[in-house]
């Protein structure tokens, strides 16, 4: 038998594969799957689109080749070399909430991520339900600060249910990540959004010993309203791989549409004379929290 399937999982060298007519298969990747190009984007990875061959009695699929990528999420791994996170995003869900409370910095080096994917970012704020914990007033702050900047914000809570109907439209016949800290809800989501899937949240965390339960790689769903979507590990703190000026200005709009009053066409925003970026952040037009994202991307960018 042979076809084409998708990447659902990869764990060490093995990979669950999903076949076009649904059928979830075991399957080991053939070496040399690409032969070509910089070592992290030889692997599939979640979400890819392989071509497998099976043969009679044996079960285990190989996957033989990788078919083109529309996007792959890359990031600085703990030594700072690229990694491949999953492959072929429409859609990127940064989920917050009240516990764990959000960072500002993180959510800007996501969106600097999603621009380099081209995907359509979407911030969901989770836990609606805990709107008197301490956290509301900041809650309401990144609410107001991103969907200012003309992101697209929502509220959810999968406790009362809260804009999980909405959020599932939005998932409708595309590809969306969810990524974000760890904790915040994001399996939880995936399980509220489909009911009938028979997934597992995570294991306990031993390690912690918070009885958390916390997903250890990315895996990627079926959703039985239409879409796939993909649960991704929490994070402690991200960073995009090396962000081109394109991605920054596409993440910052603000500051991009501010930086042509800067005296200087290739002003940095730092310690130039005559910066309009720098004025505007003095007088709170341009949040403060966002130059010091941006700066601090510049400096890493490619
Ligand atoms: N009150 C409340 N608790 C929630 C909600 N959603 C999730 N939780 C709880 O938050 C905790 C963490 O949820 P998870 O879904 O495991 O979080 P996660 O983002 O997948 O975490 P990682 O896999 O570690 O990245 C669990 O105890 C959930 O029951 C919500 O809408 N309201
Ligand atoms: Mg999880
Ligand atoms: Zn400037």
């Amino acid at each position: 038998m042979s076809g084409r399937a998708r990447v659902v999982t990869r764990f060490g060298a093995e990979l669950i594969l999903r076949t076009e007519s649904g059928e979830l298969l075991r399957a080991v990747s053939r070496r040399n799957l690409v032969k070509h190009g910089p070592a992290h984007l030889r692997v599939s990875v979640c979400g890819d689109y392989v071509s497998y061959e099976t043969d009679d009695g044996d079960n285990k699929a190989v996957a033989t080749t990788l078919e083109p990528r529309q996007n792959v999420l890359v990031r600085p791994d703990h030594r700072g070399r690229p990694h491949a996170g999953a492959a072929n995003i429409d859609q990127v869900l940064i989920v917050i909430a009240p516990r764990p409370s959000p960072d500002w910095g993180i959510i800007d080096r996501y969106l600097t991520a999603i621009a380099a994917l081209s995907a359509t970012p979407l911030l969901v704020i989770n836990k609606s339900d805990l709107s008197e914990s301490p956290a509301e007033g900041l809650i309401a702050d990144t609410e107001a600060l991103y969907s200012g900047l003309g992101y697209r914000v929502l509220r959810t809570s999968v406790k009362n249910g809260d804009g999980i109907e909405t959020l599932r439209e939005h998932l409708h016949g595309r590809t969306s990540l969810l990524v974000g800290q760890s904790g915040v809800g994001k399996s939880s989501l995936t399980r509220a959004l489909d009911p009938g899937l028979e997934i597992r949240i995570g294991e306990l965390s031993a390690i912690s010993g918070e009885g958390r339960h916390t997903t250890t790689v990315a895996h990627l769903y079926a959703l039985s309203s239409g879409g796939d979507l993909i649960d991704s590990p929490g994070v402690r703190d991200f960073a995009p791989y090396e962000p081109t000026a394109d991605d920054l200005a596409t993440s910052f709009p603000e500051i991009a549409e501010c930086a042509h009053d800067c005296r200087f066409h290739d002003c940095r925003h730092r310690a130039e004379p005559g910066c309009a970026v720098k004025a505007a952040a003095e007088t709170g037009r341009i949040p403060p929290s966002r130059l010091r994202s941006f700066l601090e991307l510049e400096g890493n960018s490619a």
